[in-house]
């Protein structure tokens, strides 16, 4: 999608397929504070590690079960974004989908503590930065994809982000 992102000589930034579901309802999205590991004090999607063997789908289903109690039948693509964080080698890859149908209720896990907020009550300012760029396309069912270069994890150095038709 993007030639030139990530780059491809010096150090190899090897990929780690990661995924991130977003359950909206009309006007309203959950979302898990992240309890402990990456991102920890963050509210973001539900979301982990493919394992080996396993689609990105089914991976995108399973964390979100372990992490909300929820499943979904339907999860539809919606974004991929690839983030690099500065000094580190490993590049996320990062598959984001929503799910607008589950069954069950939320239910805090060791990981995340789930909660709606109402779509216009994100709380962007405890999320991660990038989120507040796609978000708005994800909420209006666009799909897109993205690299963004981190410092830390709270500063972002530089961008792309894109609307496409299609994953
Ligand atoms: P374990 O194995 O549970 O210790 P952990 O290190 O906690 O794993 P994990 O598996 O929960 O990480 O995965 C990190 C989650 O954070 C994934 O759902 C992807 C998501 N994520 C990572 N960077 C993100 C970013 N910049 N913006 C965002 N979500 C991000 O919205």
């Amino acid at each position: 999608m993007f030639p030139n992102f990530p780059p491809q000589t010096g150090a190899m930034l090897s990929p780690k397929l990661l995924t991130l579901v977003l359950v909206v309802q009309p006007g309203r999205v959950l979302l898990g504070m992240k309890k402990r590991g990456f991102g920890a004090g963050k509210w973001n999607g539900f979301g982990g590690k493919v394992q080996p063997g396993e689609t990105i789908e089914d991976a995108a289903r399973r964390e979100l079960q372990e992490e909300s109690g929820l499943t979904v039948d339907a999860l539809e693509k919606v974004g991929n974004i690839k983030f690099e964080f500065v000094g580190e080698t490993q590049l996320l890859d990062v598959h984001i989908f929503r799910a607008d149908t589950f069954n069950g209720d939320p239910a805090e896990s060791d990981e995340m503590r789930p909660q709606w907020f109402e779509c216009d009550q994100i709380p962007f300012s405890e999320m991660w930065a990038d989120d507040s760029m796609w978000f708005p396309l994800m909420l209006q069912k666009k799909k897109f994809v993205g690299y963004f270069k981190f410092q830390g994890h709270d500063v972002i150095l530089s961008h792309k982000l894109e609307e496409v038709e299609e994953l």
